[in-house]
């Protein structure tokens, strides 16, 4: 039995994404992280980081998005290749996301939209960085037809994460046409519509 604790946010829809590509029964709890409920003590205990998502898997309690989506794989062994070097693109591709291109466009999301006062120095620094890691990744995708190689993995799965909810930090695809390519072709993918749908109703409607 799954559990999912999430919300309608970059990191959140990976997972729904990877277990709808897999086939696996789920139930989506949401955690209004607008409303801050992502710090009450119920979900602190669950996961004491404060964010979501995180999955509960017949008792075992996981954090971080990478993590999850390489214990979806492992367990299912889909979504990933066998062969060590095919694995070593995938790993590479998720740290690039997690080290990289998240906490780039999530800071600058951040200071565009939320900060009290405005930081021209912090708005210009992570939004050069946010444009600067699409660009390598639209490098990436000049070669290839999906992040880490021939087949569809988790590594995609990462990256579509924070690139669905690129409006926040404000980036489009303009200068990035391989990205553009690729993304059209990820968001088609019937699991990815219904993992967007699924996370979409996770906000309630007032
Ligand atoms: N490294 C974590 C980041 C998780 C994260 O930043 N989650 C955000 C939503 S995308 C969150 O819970 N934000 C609420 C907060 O920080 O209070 C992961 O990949 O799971």
């Amino acid at each position: 039995m799954i559990d999912l604790y999430a919300f309608a946010t970059p990191n959140s829809v990976k997972v729904p994404i990877a277990l709808e590509e897999l086939g696996l029964d789920y139930t989506l709890h949401p955690v209004n992280v607008r409303k801050g409920e992502q710090k009450a003590d119920a979900f602190l205990a669950l996961n004491p980081g404060g964010k979501v998502p995180v999955l509960v898997e017949d008792g075992f309690v996981l954090t971080e998005s990478a993590a999850i989506l390489v214990h979806l794989a492992e367990t299912t062994g889909k979504l990933i290749p066998t062969d060590a070097q095919g694995r070593g693109r995938v790993f590479e591709q998720l740290f690039f996301h997690a080290s990289g291109l998240s906490p780039a466009f999530g800071q600058a999301g951040f200071f565009l939209r939320f900060a009290a006062e405005p930081q021209p120095i912090a708005i210009e620094r992570f939004s050069a960085e946010a444009r600067r890691t699409l660009g390598l990744l639209d490098a990436v995708l000049a070669d290839r037809p999906f992040v880490a190689g021939d087949s569809f993995s988790i590594a995609d799965i990462t990256h579509f994460g924070w690139l669905w909810r690129r409006a926040f930090p404000g980036i489009d695809f303009d200068q990035t046409p391989h990205v553009a390519r690729w993304y059209a072709r990820i968001e088609s993918r019937p699991a990815v519509q219904r993992a967007i749908a699924r996370t979409e109703a996770l906000v309630p409607q007032d």
